[in-house]
């Protein structure tokens, strides 16, 4: 894509007379792919977004994001200490002009990056008005100016989402906020981000209750705010219906932070709280590795508990610090993780209408506009490597081959009755007194298994 067709708007007349498109980040080019040997820190060695494999690009098969909150308005700050990461774009007296010279720097690095989706809360791509009216009158500016930047790039939007945690109204919860007054404000800031994420293609949307859950049970009705939680989930749905919107929509569990105890503590209750309320034919999971882990759980074993329900929808695509007790949303090259979750997810039969979106940000001291790159280019070379593992460790079929014999015994005669439910306790009790005694334990053979996978990631 021609950088003139994006930059359109702020031709500048170069010293050759030649128009130079203005460039954000002039000192790094269109990353390419120059195969596992390169030595090119700011080239792919595993993503080539061209590559066919097995009938599709690997741009279509990974369905990279970024997510605009943190590779766009992330500055380094944390509890200890203000910004250090400081952009040139970020500069001018108008947020709203701001914000678009900022989205300008976004749009060319989606483009540098050769990322085909970005993701965004309402809020980190336009400013906060002083009422609600104004915030939506800012929105509809920017989106108007991503409408013409997707259309002029091919860069599509993953998902859109409501900021509904920072604002301090919100506090107390958005959706499960005990005044009813919040509730209604949240609602009307969703009705928003879902007409705007339809305005611009959104093919899924993304409900993450940041606020949503309590941090003491002596101000909390649980079961009020669960039951609201649920109305407001129903709510959604009703609108975008109304409105014709077909993305998927996905809720993204997290067990803590900020609030002590969040409703959607991971993927098995957020299944339990769906089914409970019948909302399960309507959402699905974005699951997120740093969640996970939070949540006690390996990133493998989200994926495959939504899996096994049908309700795998999108990935976070992060990694935390095990050492440390909250979402440092890192960018995860662990391809030994990801490989293993890559099997899952294949196994499953991908992502659907899901992707991989870059939720991390850089560390506090990693200030340079490189570095934003470095950042992604590891992650999305971690995730194309371990998507071509997974897809070498399914096709030999071994673990596969070993889980199935393992499990042989109820494929046939009493144990495929017990499948199907032929068979009661009182045959059961008969058979093994009558028949046959004591099982013969059989080895789970986990160190043989492990020394396989490795085979694979080292050859
Ligand atoms: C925070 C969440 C958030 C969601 C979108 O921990 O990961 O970034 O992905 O609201
Ligand atoms: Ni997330
Ligand atoms: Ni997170």
């Amino acid at each position: 894509m021609l950088f003139g067709l994006v930059f359109k708007t702020v031709p500048v007349l170069h010293p050759g007379f030649f128009p130079m498109p203005k460039t954000h980040f002039p000192r790094v080019r269109r990353i390419a792919y120059e195969g596992p040997k390169s030595t090119n820190a700011l080239a792919f060695r595993h993503y080539n977004p061209d590559e066919v494999i097995a009938g599709k690009t690997m741009r279509e098969h990974m369905r990279f994001s970024i997510a605009y909150w943190h590779a766009f308005r992330g500055t380094g700050s944390d509890p200890f200490g203000s910004a250090t990461i400081v952009r040139s774009w970020e500069k001018g007296s108008d947020p709203v002009s701001i914000a678009k010279t900022r989205m300008d720097a976004a749009f060319e690095f989606f483009q540098k990056i050769r990322a085909p989706f970005w993701c965004f809360h309402d809020r980190d791509i336009a400013p906060e008005g002083r009422s609600l009216a104004e915030s939506n009158k800012h929105l509809d500016k920017i989106v108007a100016h991503a409408k013409d930047l997707q259309k002029a790039t091919g860069v599509k939007l993953l998902w859109g989402t409501a900021n509904l945690f920072s604002n301090p109204r919100f506090m107390c919860g958005a959706a499960t906020n005990p005044d009813a007054h919040v509730f209604a404000y949240a609602a009307a800031q969703v009705k928003k981000a879902l007409d705007v994420t339809k305005q611009l293609g959104g093919e899924n949307y993304v409900f993450w209750g940041g606020r949503e859950g309590y941090e003491t049970l002596l101000n909390t009705h649980l079961k009020r705010e669960q039951d609201h939680l649920a109305t407001f989930l129903h709510l959604a749905v009703d609108y975008a219906k109304s409105i014709g919107f077909k993305g998927q929509f996905l809720i993204e569990p997290k067990p803590k932070e900020p609030t002590k105890h969040q409703y959607d503590f991971d993927v098995a209750s957020g299944i339990a709280f769906l089914r409970t309320y019948g909302l399960e034919q309507h959402f699905k999971f974005n699951i997120e590795t740093n969640h996970a882990t939070l949540a006690g759980h390996t990133f493998q074993h989200e994926i495959e508990v939504a899996a096994a329900q049908g309700l795998l929808g999108s990935i976070d695509a992060n990694t935390g610090d095990l050492l440390l007790g909250w979402d440092t949303d890192q960018f995860n090259t662990d391809v030994k993780e990801l490989t293993l979750a890559m099997v899952s997810i294949l196994k499953a039969g991908g992502l659907g209408s899901g992707g991989f979106n870059f939720d991390a940000k850089l560390r506090r001291p990693s200030i340079d506009p490189e570095d934003l790159f470095h950042a992604h280019i590891g992650g999305m070379d971690a995730y194309a490597l371990a998507f071509k593992l997974a897809r070498q460790i399914l096709a030999e079929g071994k673990f596969e081959r070993f889980v199935k014999e393992r499990y042989a015994s109820f494929d046939s005669g009493y144990g495929k009755d017990i499948e199907k439910r032929r068979i009661g306790f009182r045959e059961l009790n008969q058979l093994v007194l009558k028949k046959l005694g004591e099982p013969k334990p059989r080895s789970g053979k986990q160190e043989y298994l492990e020394n396989l996978l490795n085979t694979y990631l080292h050859g």
